[in-house]
């Protein structure tokens, strides 16, 4: 196996946590991927509560084509997600659309919409390149997109609103491992997923998880761990998301958490100031989607979330897929501006501009869709 030179001294994917170390597929998904996986829910992003006496129903309360708002071309549902738990529930919805004359299964888009409802516009009426249906539709894609606010407020609350009133045991008594708001994002995008599932007009081995910035961070750790996830793009994630923390610039662990430390689990916090200490960085978290594929996409002027860090987390998780017989990133020296790597099962662009994710960079993951999947 092909080793990249570890110029920021990251922990190691193969040496599992009893010093011996991984050579085979079988070893990491039995041994090394489980620990990691482990220690980025202890220590980074929380736990998810016992969810076993929570019953989660999913319904379509609404179907429509053509007429005056809707393309032709699409056919839109809305899904209504119920949870209940105990004498409390909580809801939250999302619109499929999905091209009406496909003639077979089609494979689709999860936008985890961390932007205002206008810019995830379930009517269409306003447009927009951040979350392009007319475009995803037209090359033959589905999608569906949910607003991150209605399933947990993207502020600091106290953990009793949407999603975590649930658990109402949770709010004065949090245990340092207990999940913070990206996991409660990742699991709302997990029922999407269920919901493909029961829909035969879509293809579920062939299903993408999207998100820019914190909802990128989002779909990575969706991916992470739901393993019927086939492809994890994170747009501009930075830090804590697709960006090595050790010798990172622009954002650090310790701002991040000054400004959204309810993202995470408290754990997190020890770990601000001491990146180098940690036992994990964020190549790991690009690691779990091995041998499936993930895609990243930065901005060349976006220097809080630091190109250069995202890209060396790409090429530190790039030998996992070695054990499975694949390449991951197709080259290690970051490419100029516009040009996109997507030969490997890692894919990678970087595009000229500031902190977005916009029609450029939806057209690029769906060609790396379109090269792996058609
Ligand atoms: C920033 C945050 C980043 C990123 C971004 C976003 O303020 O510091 O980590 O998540 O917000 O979501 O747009």
């Amino acid at each position: 196996m092909r080793l990249p030179e570890n110029k920021r001294n990251v922990p190691s994917l193969f040496t599992c946590l009893d010093g011996t170390q991984v050579t085979t597929a079988k070893e990491w998904q039995e041994k090394r991927r489980p620990e990691i996986l482990e220690m980025l829910r202890r220590e980074e992003y929380g736990r998810l509560p016992d969810m076993s006496d929570v019953k989660v129903e999913m319904r379509v309360v609404a179907e429509r084509q053509g007429g005056p708002m809707l393309d032709p071309r699409e056919l839109r549902k809305t899904v209504e997600v119920e949870a209940v738990r105990k004498d409390r529930h909580f809801i939250f919805c999302f619109e499929v659309f999905i091209p009406r004359n496909a003639g077979k299964p089609v494979p689709a888009f999860i936008e985890i919409c961390n932007r205002g409802t206008m810019l995830c516009d379930p009517a269409r009426e306003h447009p927009s390149q951040f979350y392009p249906v007319e475009a995803i539709i037209e090359r033959g894609y589905a999608c569906a997109a949910f607003r991150t606010q209605e399933v947990a407020p993207d502020y600091e609350e106290g953990f009793h609103t949407g999603f975590h009133r649930l658990f109402p045991e949770y709010t004065q008594n949090r245990p340092d491992d207990a999940w913070g708001t990206i996991s409660a994002w990742a699991w709302a995008a997990s029922r999407v997923m269920d919901y493909f599932e029961t829909d035969p007009m879509i293809d579920d081995k062939h299903v993408a998880v999207v998100g820019h910035s914190r909802g990128g961070k989002t779909a990575l750790w969706c991916g992470a761990q739901d393993e019927r996830i086939a492809l994890a793009v994170s747009s501009c994630s930075g830090n804590s998301g697709d960006a090595i923390s050790r010798g990172k610039s622009g954002e650090s662990i310790r701002q991040i958490l000054t400004r959204f430390p309810f993202w995470f689990a408290k754990n997190y916090q020890k770990h601000a100031d001491h990146e180098e200490e940690m036992p994990f960085d964020q190549h790991m978290l690009v690691a779990m989607m091995a041998p499936r594929l993930v895609y990243s996409s930065t901005r060349s002027l976006d220097a809080w979330a630091d190109p250069e860090s995202e890209f060396e987390s790409l090429v530190q998780a790039s030998p996992v897929y070695e054990l499975f017989g694949k390449e991951g990133l197709e080259s290690w020296d970051m490419p100029y501006a516009e040009v996109p790597l997507h030969k490997g099962s890692i894919g990678f662009h970087k595009h000229s501009g500031e902190h977005d994710m916009e029609d450029y960079d939806w057209h690029r993951y769906m060609d790396f869709a379109d090269r792996h999947w058609k």
